[in-house]
């Protein structure tokens, strides 16, 4: 008897050992300890023999019972921490590796240049007036002394929706609109940024463009404070060591008139390929506001004054980033607008 037991004990071990996995162990289990197990078979066989014997043995079968399920005990616990280690190996995560990148967008040059203007504007006491881009006539044209048949309204080469009704060619109507509803209270100060709309397409016009006007009005304003005003804008987009140059010129909403350059931002004036060997490059067109234009907005040509420039952002974006075709600005290719 006690030989069976000691032989079912070596065996249930040497299968304990050999099971690969828990369910390996289960049956291992099943075999020895289950209701028709061998042991359950061995105890079942003690029936026949006498009390003390059957006591000893019993005490024995107890015994062998307990090695086994300490065995199987001890290697249900190797399989599980084998499986824990597998799991912890599987959710490793290499915390040096590199990460995700995310890239970032960022604004358009355009906006970035325009925010810089309405800035240094804003700086100088200025408001920022805003206005529709699809335009009646009378305010992109007759109010600014442009009347029917002036030479001017050929050159705009103006998209017309209508004969009455056009894409705004600068944002002067905005500021027309502003005398209208401003007049007569002064001062006026304010500049107008936004789309304009021209037929030209080429290296350096594109039908759709963004301008911003400015206009001041008020008792005795004079050409010397635009000429402060523009220069004081010049250091601040250009360096303060910028010089500035003001050029007679023409415009039917002003008189006089000028033209306003910049020493060229590559030479220092000293003459290249950018400024055509002149050391001065064109940045903007201005003047004093004509007395038709003040009084066809309500304003008295006697009692006040005021002056008024216009500037082409791109052409400001161009000559800082040194950009030299403007419709790179509008292709939307991430390979050029990524560069600022
Ligand atoms: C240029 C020239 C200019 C103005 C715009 C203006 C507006 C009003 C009255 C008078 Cl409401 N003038 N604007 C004046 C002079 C020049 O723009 O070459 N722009 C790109």
């Amino acid at each position: 008897m006690e030989e069976k037991l000691r032989l079912m004990l070596k065996a249930a071990q040497q299968a304990i050992a050999n099971a690969q996995d828990l369910e390996e162990i289960n049956q291992v289990r099943i075999h020895y300890l289950g209701k028709k197990g061998e042991l359950t078979r061995i105890l079942r066989g003690m029936g026949a023999l006498a009390a003390d014997e059957r006591r000893n043995y019993g005490q024995l079968a107890n015994k062998i019972r307990e090695e086994i399920e300490e065995a199987l005990e001890k290697q249900t616990n190797v399989f599980k921490n084998k499986e824990k280690q597998e799991r912890l190996a599987a959710e490793k995560i290499d915390v040096t590796l590199p990460g995700n990148v995310f890239y970032l967008g960022h604004l358009h040059p355009i906006t970035t240049i325009l925010n810089q203007i309405e800035d240094i504007f804003l700086g100088l006491g200025f408001s920022i007036a805003e206005g529709p881009e699809v335009e009646l006539d009378y305010y992109n044209f007759e109010a600014l002394n442009i009347p029917a048949g002036h030479p001017a309204r050929e050159l705009q080469d103006t998209f017309f929706i209508t004969p009455n009704i056009l894409l705004r060619t600068h944002t002067s109507p905005v500021q027309v609109r502003t005398m209208e509803v401003t007049t007569p209270n002064i001062p006026v100060k304010i500049i107008a940024p936004g789309k304009v709309y021209r037929r030209d397409d080429d290296a350096t016009h594109t039908p759709m463009f963004h301008q911003v006007e400015g206009l001041a009005i008020d008792r005795q304003i004079t050409f010397a404070d635009l000429k402060g005003t523009l220069q004081l804008f010049a250091a601040e987009t250009f360096g303060a060591d910028i010089r500035t140059r003001f050029r007679p010129s023409f415009f039917p909403f002003t008189e006089p008139s000028a033209e306003v350059d910049i020493s060229c931002v590559m030479c220092a004036g000293q003459g290249c390929r950018v400024c055509s060997q002149t050391g001065w490059l064109e940045i903007l067109g201005c003047g004093m506001v004509h007395p038709r234009v003040l009084e066809m907005s309500g304003y008295s040509s006697e009692e006040v004054t005021g002056f008024a420039f216009g500037l082409g952002v791109e052409r400001i974006a161009m000559l800082k980033y040194g950009i030299d075709d403007m419709r790179l600005l509008f292709e939307n290719d991430l390979r050029f607008l990524a560069q600022f």
